[in-house]
């Protein structure tokens, strides 16, 4: 996959991530809904309390990347790189608890490769070791990850964008679309969202008035 900074951030606008234990209804119904309603990107995270293992793991990951390949949606996992391999996504996602940045950018290749970032030394040390794109978070507070770190504001964003790093970054943690404008006002290509499109009564309504939030207040 051909992938260029102005393209990521292009799919970081609205980036959508899940797994079965964040849905209340049926993950395929809900990922389709999110789609209609204008999502950009997909990660597939199956993770926390009673989430599926093994095989059952990898059927649900080929059927949400099947839907997101009908929309030209780009499918990312997260952590799980061996599955990330063996199904062909388009990318992973991993934290600062995972294998190295770079040792994860020489199994993958040219796939998208997305680090969790907290402070200026782990973006750097991300950026050198061949990361695409960063993830900062907990922007606001956050019931869905119970190991998050403490919430972060809009600080660390500001200070990345203040030393002039350029680097396509997207905010995480407690965001829908009404506290969407101050995260993209300092400085982030997009947001990413579990709950506010999982849980939403209308996935496709949460996930298009979020991609509206954003496209507000693009810079
Ligand atoms: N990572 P919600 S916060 C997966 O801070 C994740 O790195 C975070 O879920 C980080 O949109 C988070 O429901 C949970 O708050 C985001």
């Amino acid at each position: 996959m051909e992938v260029n900074p102005k393209q990521i951030r292009n799919w970081l606008k609205v980036y959508f991530i899940m797994g079965s234990v964040n849905c209340r209804h049926k993950p395929e119904d809900i990922l389709r809904s999110a789609i209609y309603g204008g999502i950009s990107l997909f990660q597939f995270r199956e993770k926390g309390a009673d989430c599926l293992q093994g095989k059952e793991k990898e059927s649900l990951a080929k059927r949400l990347q099947a839907i997101c390949k009908e929309s030209n949606i780009p499918f990312i996992v997260n952590d799980d790189i061996e599955l990330a391999l063996s199904i062909n996504a388009d990318g992973v996602h991993i934290g600062q608890e995972d294998e190295p940045a770079d040792v994860v950018r020489r199994k993958i290749g040219s796939k998208i490769l997305g680090v969790s970032v907290h402070n200026m030394l782990e973006a750097k040390a991300a950026m050198r070791q061949g990361a695409d794109y960063l993830g900062i978070g907990p922007i606001y507070p956050t019931s869905t990850k119970k190991d998050a770190k403490a919430v972060q504001g809009l600080t660390f964003l500001k200070e990345l964008r203040a030393a002039d790093i350029q680097i396509p970054v997207v905010g995480i943690g407690g965001i829908h679309s009404e506290n969407t404008p101050p995260i993209m006002d300092a400085g982030a290509d997009g947001v990413s969202v579990i709950t506010a499109i999982s849980q939403a009564d209308s996935p496709e309504k949460s996930a298009r008035e979020l991609k509206e939030a954003v496209m507000r207040n693009i810079h």
